[in-house]
């Protein structure tokens, strides 16, 4: 079913991805790049994602819909569904992190263009020790079972998991997508901090916006960054 594109070296899966839909290339569906080394891993907001060979999953997923925030979040589900049989404790960060222990063991890019979205995925496999930027916010699956992972094996369960969560859910972030997501979101009840503001996190809303309850009332943050008090 996966049409599995398999680079040794790349910069970023995003940025061939995004080329390859530039391109107009006829692509076959679920198509997904995958690098087994990425030396310029791009985060949202123009940050960096750390990556290292054999020790690090680097992917991007091609498809046809256009980004939307019902995309990151049902991303966000597939990617947790695939783990989850390793570590069952994991949670999503809001909007599409997934956590374990309070830390990150992936991060979500979803980038849009004009013929399609990309949707790139970091997993944090076999590290057992990060950079000092992030080694306080950093996990891997290694760290939390003690086993080591094939990269190119997961990569093909990640990308199943994710293209299937999609399909069955239309695209769209529907009531059981939403209940589910809500079960697993991390920020609820909490305190978040964004932009100058603070409230609690109260829930999240059907276009998948973070609800939250402030001093002056409630807010929905549509996108962006929030900080959970208690989370890296
Ligand atoms: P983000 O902006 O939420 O996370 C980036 C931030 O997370 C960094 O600023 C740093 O503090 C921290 N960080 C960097 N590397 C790691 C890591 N390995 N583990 C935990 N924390 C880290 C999240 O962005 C989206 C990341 C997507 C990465 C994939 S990899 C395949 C595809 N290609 C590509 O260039 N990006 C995506």
């Amino acid at each position: 079913m996966i049409n599995l594109i398999n680079l040794e070296k790349t910069e970023s899966t995003n940025t061939y991805a995004k080329a390859l839909l530039k391109s107009g290339e006829p692509l076959r569906p679920f198509t997904v790049v995958f690098a087994r080394e990425q030396t310029k891993g791009r985060g949202r907001l123009k940050r960096t994602w750390e990556s290292k060979k054999g020790d690090s999953l680097c992917m991007s997923l091609i498809l046809s819909d256009t980004a939307n925030p019902s995309i990151t979040l049902l991303s966000a589900l597939g990617v947790h569904k695939a783990l989850r049989e390793f570590y069952p404790m994991l949670q999503i960060k809001w909007p599409n992190d997934i956590i374990a222990d309070n830390k990150k063991l992936c991060g979500i890019l979803t980038e849009g263009t004009e013929s399609g979205t990309v949707v790139g995925i970091g997993i944090n496999l076999n590290q057992t020790e990060f950079c000092d930027e992030i080694s306080r916010k950093a996990t891997s699956l290694k760290l939390l079972t003690s086993n080591t992972y094939s990269a190119k094996e997961l990569c093909k369960k990640v990308a199943k998991s994710v293209f299937e969560t999609i399909e069955a859910h239309k695209s769209q972030l529907t009531k059981e997508a939403l209940e589910e997501y809500t079960s697993l979101c991390a920020n609820l009840g909490k305190e978040v901090l964004w932009q100058d503001k603070k409230g609690i996190a109260q829930g999240i809303s059907p276009d998948g916006s973070l609800i939250v309850k402030t001093q002056e009332g409630e807010e929905e943050i549509r996108f962006g960054e929030v900080f959970v008090n208690g989370i890296y």
